[in-house]
């Protein structure tokens, strides 16, 4: 059976972070901007209601650029350059501090607006996704034009759109027109519009492997595709080799892989001595703050609220007994969980020792689809069994050990 041709979506957000932020400080647009400075940064609001920003000669330091508008790349500033290199090109552009919290928010939005086409998403990172539109009716163009519609309506900002018969084509072509790109590509396209770009350019070629290619006369995908297999095999192995004469005429089977939202979040700790609850108090406190403070942490940086409360104990016996909540509102706030989890803990009998205790938020949904609710209030206690086991922690629980601290992603 002849199956459909796919319709593969890449949609990649522009100048992510720096677009971001001229939604704030709209006075900026059409200026070389730098994001990535840290505290002193902040622009400083003058009596008259003015802003002054800092600028980037000022900038003493070893950070990097995160992001920059597209003016300050025309005077070659880029991600990831020290920022007193960038300095040197573009003396005069203004730097911002970064506001992960502003972006994470933001990257919940687009996404949500791109939900209410498909669930077909398969999120690539804090500014891409692929989508599969093959199921959506109409022309892959005006699809297109309508996410990108919905994008910016949701969020006041462009993205670029490549859509193709495949993943390895749609991610090579969302950068082909950027910004507010919207690029249709099909086999035919691939001798004018691939073949011609830097071998570099495609997904899974690294600047190690890029400099290999080099090194043997391979600059570009087009000379790839011309390529000795058996020369590509010594010096890049058998599969790799497979792979590059593939991706050299643009074919890519891999499925769009739909991500599976968290269910719960949660923290827990094992203390080095097994704590008493009226002679350890003040300690058990403070980590059982420091606990929820981390799982609200967790929340807002994955872009997620919740709305049930859980914790758990450990005592010295082994015993482990749960405890939850559910509130009338979802939050991502520590203090909000704090007040939760005290609750739950009033519910538990403290006879004995403790060796472990765990924080948990479950009942999750993306913080974007969130309105203006009100905030918690508790609304009913459900108490397990007392002396229940430790509850069944799910497949997709984002679950972290409380020492084994996540990085922001990148
Ligand atoms: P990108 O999508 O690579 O870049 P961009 O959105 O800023 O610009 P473009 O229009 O070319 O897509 O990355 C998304 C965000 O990730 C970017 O705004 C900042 C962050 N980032 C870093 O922090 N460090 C980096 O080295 C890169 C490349 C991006
Ligand atoms: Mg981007
Ligand atoms: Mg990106």
């Amino acid at each position: 059976m002849a199956s459909v041709p796919r319709r593969i979506a890449h949609l990649d957000m522009d100048a992510f972070y720096a677009s971001v932020e001229l939604l704030r400080y709209p006075d900026l647009r059409g200026q070389a901007v730098v994001i990535g400075g840290g505290r002193n940064a902040i622009p400083e609001t003058l009596p008259d209601g003015s802003r002054r920003y800092a600028r980037l000669r000022d900038y003493v330091g070893r950070g990097v650029v995160t992001t920059s508008t597209y003016e300050a790349r025309a005077l070659g500033v880029f991600s990831a350059m020290g920022m007193m290199k960038a300095a040197k090109l573009a003396p005069d552009a203004i730097l911002l501090p970064t506001d992960f919290d502003a972006y994470r928010r933001y990257s919940g939005l687009f996404k949500a607006a791109v939900r209410t086409f498909t669930e077909q998403i398969e999120d690539r990172g804090i500014d891409e996704i692929y989508i599969d539109i093959t199921n959506i009716e109409g022309e892959a163009r005006q699809v297109a034009a309508d996410i990108k519609a919905a994008v910016n309506d949701a969020t006041g900002l462009t993205c670029s759109i490549c859509v193709a018969p495949n993943k390895l084509l749609a991610k090579i072509g969302s950068e082909l027109d950027k910004p507010n790109g919207l690029t249709i590509l099909t086999p035919a396209d691939i001798p004018l519009r691939i073949w011609p770009l830097p071998a570099r350019k495609v997904n899974g070629i690294g600047p190690k492997a890029a400099e290999k290619l080099a090194a043997i006369g391979i600059e570009t995908v087009a000379q790839l595709a011309e390529a000795d297999l058996a020369l590509l095999q010594t010096h890049f192995g058998r599969n790799y080799a497979a792979w590059l004469v593939e991706v050299a005429h643009g074919r890519d089977e891999r499925q769009v892989v739909v991500s599976s939202e968290p269910k719960s979040m949660s923290r827990e700790t094992t203390f080095e001595r097994d704590l008493h609850p009226r002679g350890d108090r003040p300690v058990l406190s403070e980590q059982f703050t420091k606990l929820c403070m981390r799982v609200g942490e967790d929340l807002r940086r994955k872009g997620y609220v919740g709305r049930t409360v859980g914790i758990k104990l450990r005592f010295d016996d082994f015993h482990t007994v749960t405890r939850d909540l559910t509130m009338t509102a979802h939050t991502a706030d520590g203090g909000d969980i704090r007040r939760g989890a005290t609750e739950c803990l009033k519910r538990i009998p403290l006879e004995r020792r403790i060796r472990l205790l765990g924080v948990r938020v479950s009942a999750l949904m993306p913080a974007a689809e969130q309105g203006d609710n009100p905030a918690p209030v508790q609304e009913a206690f459900r108490f397990d069994e007392d002396g229940s086991e430790d509850s069944q922690v799910d497949a997709h629980d984002e679950r972290q050990e409380e020492d084994d601290r996540a990085e922001p992603p990148a």
